[in-house]
């Protein structure tokens, strides 16, 4: 904010000093009072007109400077930034500060910033007398420009200072005035408070009234009313209280928190939304590749094989060595003599073989062609059994070796990722809480706060982005991050309907 002060720079001489700051809708007539006021403490006339904030059709006099944008321009707030004019008046300062107008065409991110200023500007003056509400008195109904304009103001003036609350009434008398002052609820500003002011004077070119002798008479009539009320006006400021404007300060932290938080809440739902698509798709990953180890699991497979086996018999045979078959079976049962006889030999299974080959064949080669040396007797036979036998097949073991591995290693990811999505959700649990903390600081400090926009154009995003997501988890996810909000804005405004 800038401060002018064109009169004496040596404030600390004189005693009392009060500082009013102008709160009020876009084209409500605040630079117009701040031009009435300082005819009123620089003794201009409608003669001899003295402008401190130009106008479409008076110049500047004064030379102070002001931020009046595109004055040709009626549709945009004419005020862009706060301005503090200083008066004075015998041992008395007074310091007004013009502000942007509430409800800007622009819209309610301008309309946003302007609050910021208006509230800084108010913080920054340290000590204020007044907060002048300065309203259009045409205005019989709380059209939506209005109610704009009135919860505007209710979200940013702290309780502390509701006791200096003053109206202006522009546009009207106190005979005409169309506003109804029970529009302001829940606040009261008592009667002595209200003031009704026609400042006409500077709506047109002076050549439209200067030779129009019953314009100028009214136009006259008019001002003589305005710098009447101005006095009455200046003197009852004298009679308030000053207030600290820390609260001013509180507010701004807490705002300030609360948007700061709402940005990294849509930031960082985001983050889990994207989190929970990548596990999502992981999950499904993770599912083939368990169908997939089922599949391949069977890598073993078991044959039934078949074998010889040699098993003892109650009689003798022949067996060839070289064939490992029965080339003589059973010449002899075991308890017959001549199994005995053979028997007794047995320790020279040589000379037996040759015995039993001269016995099977009287000389010569046994029949399977291989010589009598070859030959044994013994009292075995050989059984043909069938043998279960295990078999590994190599690349379905390969095959599941992998999937296993592959299992591990998206089991870890899940899991981290799973951890990532709990710390986001956890910083998200406490920035809501933050919110509500804020919120209800906000409360205390001005029970006529209300959020509820700012909220609801955070909603409108979630909202947004909560239909393109693709995972039915993150969509979940965002319908309760979604209903937490809603709850608070319910909360937040059900408080403010309470009041
Ligand atoms: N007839 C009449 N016109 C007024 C009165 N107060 C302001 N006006 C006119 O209304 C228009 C807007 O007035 P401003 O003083 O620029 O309004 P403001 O509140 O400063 O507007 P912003 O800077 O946009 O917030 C101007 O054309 C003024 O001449 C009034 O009491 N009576
Ligand atoms: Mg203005
Ligand atoms: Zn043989
Ligand atoms: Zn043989």
């Amino acid at each position: 904010m800038e401060s002018f002060n064109p009169e004496s720079p040596l404030r600390q001489d004189f005693q009392k000093e009060y500082n009013i700051i102008l709160f009020g809708e876009t084209g409500a007539g605040k630079s117009t009072l701040i031009n009435y006021l300082t005819n009123y403490f620089k003794n201009g006339t409608p003669g001899n007109f003295k402008i401190a904030i130009p106008t479409k059709h008076h110049a500047a006099t004064e030379g102070l400077e002001h931020h009046e944008d595109n004055v040709q321009d009626a549709t945009k707030s004419q005020t862009r930034a706060c301005t503090e004019y200083n008066f004075r008046k015998q041992d008395t300062i007074f310091n007004f500060i013009d502000t942007p107008g509430l409800s800007d065409t622009e819209g309610p991110e301008q309309d946003d910033f302007n609050v910021r200023q208006i509230m800084g500007a108010a913080e920054q003056s340290g000590m204020l007398t007044a907060i002048i509400l300065v309203i259009n008195g045409t205005q019989a109904r709380a059209t939506v420009t209005l109610r704009n304009t009135l919860c505007l103001l209710r979200s940013s003036i702290p309780d502390v200072l509701l006791q200096n609350l003053v109206v202006v009434l522009t546009n009207c008398s106190v005979t005409t005035v169309n506003f109804d002052l029970v529009h302001l609820k829940p606040w009261t500003v008592p009667e002595s408070n209200v003031f009704h002011m026609n400042n006409c004077a500077f709506s047109r070119p002076v050549s439209q009234w200067a030779k129009n002798e019953r314009m100028k008479k009214n136009l006259e009539k008019d001002w003589e009313c305005s710098m009447e009320t101005i006095k009455e006006l200046t003197h009852n400021l004298t009679q308030l209280g000053r207030k600290a404007t820390e609260a001013f300060k509180q507010m701004r932290i807490n705002r300030d928190r609360i948007k700061s938080q709402l940005h990294s809440i849509l930031w960082e739902v985001k983050q889990v939304q994207d989190l929970q698509n990548e596990l999502d798709i992981m999950k499904t990953t993770q599912q083939h590749i368990s169908t997939d180890i089922a599949k391949y699991s069977d890598y073993k497979r078991t044959k039934q094989v078949e074998c010889t086996e040699w098993v003892r018999c109650d009689y003798y045979s022949t067996i060839c060595t070289k064939c490992w078959k029965l080339c003589n079976e059973c010449w002899a049962h075991i308890k017959s003599p001549k199994a005995f006889f053979r028997s007794r030999r047995r320790s020279t299974p040589i000379i037996s073989g040759i015995m039993s080959f001269y016995n099977a064949t009287i000389g010569g080669n046994c029949q399977c062609g291989h010589p009598p040396y070859n030959h044994f007797d013994d009292n075995i036979k050989s059984v043909k059994k069938t043998k279960t036998v295990e078999e590994i097949l190599e690349d379905i073991k390969n095959a599941y070796d992998d999937s296993v591995s592959k299992n591990v290693q998206i089991q870890s990811k899940i899991g981290s990722l799973d951890a990532d999505i709990a710390t986001l959700r956890h910083a998200l649990d406490t920035k809501e809480a933050e919110i509500l903390k804020c919120c209800d600081e906000l409360k205390k400090l001005c029970s006529q706060f209300n959020f509820v926009d700012e909220l609801q154009g955070v909603i409108d995003v979630m909202e947004r982005d909560a239909r393109t997501l693709t995972s039915t988890v993150a969509r979940v996810d965002a319908e309760n991050r979604i209903r937490s909000i809603k709850q608070l804005v319910d909360t937040l405004s059900s408080a403010g309907k309470s009041d």
